[in-house]
């Protein structure tokens, strides 16, 4: 009697299986698919920092410098709202410590602040916001705590428990928490040792349905860089076992691991603004249109979600300039993804088990549960489009039904043209979603080939676009003797604008023909345009001080000029790691006021050499040398390498500069470099 129950659960199994495609590898737990329906929403960086105009507070600041004017989360939702976003993460407590809730666990929190008479709580206002909106709501805890006096014990591990519970408790649904991998000193000078399984038992124990972020997941990953991109390959598996929060090898979290074990998922975080808090030095530093359309697609459109970070200002609003570039954004992306291949005839080569519960038809009919599965063993397919008619496009979306595991390794697109198919487009993996930008063609048929695959090919869906062209933004630059060019990269015969006096650029503002003269420094603005004026470009701005004419750098070292020559692409780096100077002088040549100095790190994207802890000297003769007039760290200059501007805490004159690297970001890489240093003199 059991033999033949074994035999019959046996044949029901066999038969089940034969019905359905199997699943394959790794797959996505339901919180994480509940996520994966997601694909863009906010971060907003505002809390202590927003007043002191830093990027890492020190734990230091007074919970008095919290004092928004005129706070109202409700504008952050519906801007975020109107720009498409369907969720919001907020920064509740950063590296500094203080909560922007008044938590029983420490005195560094708004309930200390004159801000509302410390009756205040930016986290009520906010998930009440959002669900008036109907927006998700996130949390960003820090487990880094510059304040906190138990920072570097055990009882800290407790005390971010609690803490965490409060967050998770009193606000209702939460979607997400993001952990952030950065582990500094406290005030002690401590590190701590994080109780990670700890932590994310609390998530769990309050918020189950909320997905974990970190550089190592549980759920969610980190896309190894702040700027934006996710790999053009990016599968959502990766080893969990040895990726943790700190995972020092980060640009292996970009691409993933092919046929790894756990399925972890990237989320893109960038900020809309070169840094991650409000500066009003930087309103004109709004990402352009051209760069946020270039972001999408390459995090929603590589199997990503993007979290676009919205520095809130010091009034508590989303800025006007973000605000009108989100709008853009929306408009643009709306006209980007308008599908012309819904509904239209679609066929295969091959399908499985012959079934109409898995035809082609599926690929087509906008639904997110029915898809096409090649048939069972196939790892190469084809998929045939007809639009019926001549068909102007440049974008292909194709998604898997990952619910079965993420399976694509390589895919092409043809598009036939005189009585042949011609290739357009390659991918590699596709997995949730991606999106394919080719030249604009015009077809009335297309050929997906998937052309290496894990496993049988099973997608869900297929869109195609005509999306608008874009001009792509002028590039301002000035050279060492201080002439300023600009130029607008792959667009054709543009026609670029451009004032010096700060007002916005338009049609009729000079043209641009030669390079100008702009030695002591100012603002310039441009704009390109095509179609005889009629499409523009963003505005871009850029601001210089004076420029390095008169400069020369103190080295025998014939390349350390390239730390002066005003090309942002070219690096000075240290001969040898630990050999030659961590220290270098410039002569600038005459003597100057000066208000302050800028680094700029290497822009190539590798790490090696970049300057964290620094110290800059000053002197009239180049022999008797100041005190350090400045003193410190580049905040999360590691993860994002932009230009760091320092000002003095009073004008100093002098005619040399000493830039002393103390520490570099990467401890074993004791070689500094430096893409630029500048002078501030305004
Ligand atoms: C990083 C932090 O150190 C930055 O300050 C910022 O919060 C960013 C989103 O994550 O690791």
């Amino acid at each position: 009697m059991r033999f033949l129950i074994g035999i019959l659960l046996f044949s029901l199994s066999v038969l089940a299986s034969a019905q359905t495609p199997a699943p394959y590898g790794a797959l996505p737990s339901p919180r994480q698919l509940a996520w994966h329906k997601m694909k863009y929403y906010a971060f907003v960086h505002f809390n202590m920092n927003t007043f002191t105009n830093e990027e890492w507070g020190h734990g230091t600041e007074k919970p008095d410098d919290f004092n928004p004017t005129q706070l109202d989360c409700r504008q952050w939702a519906r801007t975020a709202k109107q720009a498409g976003m369907e969720g919001i993460v907020i920064t509740a407590k950063h590296h500094d410590g203080f909560c922007l809730w008044p938590s029983k666990y420490t005195e560094h929190s708004v309930k200390n602040s004159k801000w509302r008479n410390g009756k205040g709580d930016v986290l009520k206002e906010l998930s009440a916001a959002c669900k008036e909106y109907g927006l998700k709501f996130g949390v960003y805890l820090s487990p880094w705590d510059r304040n906190h006096p138990a920072y570097g014990t055990p009882e800290y591990n407790d005390i971010f428990k609690n803490t965490l519970k409060e967050v998770l408790t009193q606000y209702g649904d939460v979607f997400e928490v993001w952990f952030d991998g950065a582990n500094g000193e406290g005030p002690n000078g401590k590190k701590q040792v994080y109780d990670w399984p700890g932590f994310i038992a609390t998530v769990r124990q309050y918020q189950p349905n909320a997905v974990i972020f970190s550089d190592a997941g549980p759920d969610i990953r980190w896309v190894g860089n702040e700027d934006g991109y996710a790999g053009e390959t990016n599968w959502c598996t990766i080893n969990r076992d040895k990726v943790y929060p700190g995972y020092p090898n980060y640009w292996e979290l970009t691409v993933g691991e092919q046929g790894a074990k756990d399925w972890v998922p990237t989320e893109v975080n960038c900020s809309i603004r070169p840094g991650w808090y409000y500066h009003a030095s930087e309103d004109d530093k709004v990402k352009s249109l051209e760069h946020l359309v270039d972001i999408y697609y390459s995090s929603i459109g590589r199997n990503g979600n993007w979290l676009l970070n919205l520095p809130v200002d010091r009034r508590g609003l989303v800025h006007e300039n973000d605000a009108k570039r989100l709008l853009e954004l929306k408009a643009y992306t709306d006209k980007a993804t308008v599908n012309l291949a819904g509904g239209k005839q679609v066929s295969t080569n091959s399908s499985f088990a012959n079934k109409p519960t898995f035809a082609a038809s599926n690929l087509l009919d906008g639904k997110r549960d029915t898809y096409w599965a090649a048939a069972d063993g196939a790892k190469q397919a084809t998929i045939d489009i007809d639009l019926g008619k001549p068909t102007t496009l440049n974008r292909l979306l194709i998604e898997e039904y990952i619910e079965l595991g993420q399976r694509v390794e390589k895919f092409s697109v043809a598009a036939f043209q005189n009585g042949s198919y011609q290739p357009i487009a390659i991918g590699t993996t596709i997995g949730n979603r991606r999106i394919l930008r080719f030249p604009t063609t015009t077809t009335s048929k297309l050929r997906v080939s998937i052309e290496q695959s894990l496993a049988s090919p099973i997608i869900r869906n297929i869109e195609i676009y005509n999306a608008p062209e874009l001009i792509v933004t002028p590039v301002i630059s000035r050279s060492k003797d201080g002439l300023v060019r600009i130029a607008s990269p792959r667009t054709s015969d543009p026609v670029i604008t451009y004032t010096t006096d700060g007002s916005e650029p338009t049609a009729k503002s000079p043209r641009f023909t030669k390079p100008f003269a702009l030695a002591t420094g100012g603002t310039v603005k441009a704009r390109a345009f095509i179609n005889n004026m009629k499409q523009a470009s963003s505005p871009v701005t850029t601001a210089f001080d004076i420029s390095s004419a008169k400069w020369s750098v103190s080295s025998s070292d014939k390349k350390a000029d390239a730390m002066i020559d005003g090309n942002p692409d070219t690096f000075w780096r240290q001969p040898k790691a630990g050999e030659g100077p961590t220290s270098v002088v410039v002569d600038l040549g005459e003597s100057l006021p000066l208000r302050g100095f800028t680094y700029l790190p290497r822009q190539d994207g590798k790490k090696e050499g970049i300057v964290y802890r620094y110290a800059l000297s000053v002197s009239q003769d180049g022999n008797t040398w100041s005190a350090p007039v400045s003193q410190g760290a580049f905040s999360n200059i590691n993860n994002s390498p932009v230009l760091q501007t320092i000002r003095f805490s009073k004008p100093e004159t002098a005619r040399y500069l000493k830039f002393d690297a103390l520490e570099t970001t990467e401890a074993n890489a004791p070689t500094i470099s430096i893409a630029e240093l500048g002078a501030l003199t305004k």
